[in-house]
């Protein structure tokens, strides 16, 4: 079980700074919640649920945050905003709400992102999960929350999950050091939130945290700069919408037919998927391959 000795800060309220304070406080963890907005979305819920909680509202005090053990950051909130990154240079680890969850689960975790795509993927892979007889959570960036999975079978209300199955974006990759997700994914990059990052390697560099841990990392060979992510020893799957290598996922042409292939086992023809397009050949694809 993860170990929350001192004050725990969640920085940033909303929907992922409320399930984090409800994982918390299930945790029996102390907890204060910060946000710069005077009347933040969920306000209202925590009031509710936490009325004896401490809230430090309307902007970020950095004293508050110099002496928390750690702080919990809202996707939306910026790790650069100057009292957040003067805490993590004091040493105060800055954790996000899929950090806490990769903490907290024993189940394994499959992992999507990607500029475009992810949420079909995620969708599409949830789908074959279920229809194998897998108990996966589905969620993250689009969908329930992460930790809202995670507390709905605390609760008692569902069965544990066999797997998580999770979108994550950039910014919550940004706040996330210790998974180790068994399959991970980085359908492709273009540039995307460049109003949060300085450059597109910084973006690129946030994505590629997906790949930490040794699981079996799925990529888009049609896409440099994510070829340009891989490293020597990792166990890859490549997709394309090129013939295959073996053991990799792509697209045969054979009479009039497309067909997904394993190398050059057909596995289902493009015709009878209920979604169309290159883009979604490509996401069918990386969905397969997870
Ligand atoms: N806040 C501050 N100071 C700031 C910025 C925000 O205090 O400088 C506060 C706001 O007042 C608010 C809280 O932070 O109370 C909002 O947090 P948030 O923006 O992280 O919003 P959430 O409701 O927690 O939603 C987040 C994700 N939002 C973002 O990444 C911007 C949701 O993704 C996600 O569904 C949710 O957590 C649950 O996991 C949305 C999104 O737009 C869909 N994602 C981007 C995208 O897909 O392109 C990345």
């Amino acid at each position: 079980m993860v170990q929350l000795e001192g004050t725990t800060v969640v920085v940033g309220l909303g929907q992922s700074g409320l399930s984090t304070v409800r994982t918390l406080m299930a945790l029996g963890a102390t907890v204060a919640v910060s946000d710069s907005r005077a009347d933040p979305p969920g306000l209202a819920a925590l009031r509710e649920e936490f009325p004896e909680l401490s809230r430090q509202l309307g902007g970020f005090d950095p004293m508050l945050f110099r002496g928390a053990a750690r702080l919990i950051v809202s996707p939306g909130v910026a790790v650069k905003t100057p009292a957040i990154a003067e805490a993590a240079a004091r040493g105060v680890p800055i954790w996000g709400d899929i950090e806490l969850l990769a903490r907290l689960t024993p189940a394994p975790i499959a992992a999507i992102t990607g500029t475009n795509g992810k949420s079909t993927v995620t969708a599409l892979l949830g789908a074959m999960a279920e229809h194998a007889g897998v108990r996966a959570a589905v969620g993250g960036n689009l969908g329930p929350p992460a930790l809202e999975l995670w507390l709905r079978h605390e609760r008692r209300a569902v069965a544990a999950p066999d797997i998580y199955v999770l979108e994550l974006s950039s910014f919550q990759l940004e706040t996330t050091h210790s998974l180790h997700a068994q399959a991970s994914t980085v359908l492709n990059i273009s540039p995307d939130h460049m109003d949060r990052y300085d450059s597109l390697e910084e973006y690129i560099a946030a994505k590629q945290r997906i790949f930490r841990g040794d699981g079996t990392r799925v990529v888009n060979a049609d896409d440099p700069a994510v070829m340009a992510m891989v490293e020597p020893g990792w166990n890859v799957l490549h997709f394309t919408l090129d013939a295959p290598g073996e053991g990799d996922f792509g697209l045969r042409r054979e009479g009039g037919d497309t067909w997904l292939t394993r190398g050059s086992e057909r596995w289902i023809a493009a015709a009878d998927l209920q979604i169309s397009g290159d883009h979604n050949l490509a996401n069918a694809l990386a969905a397969l391959a997870m």
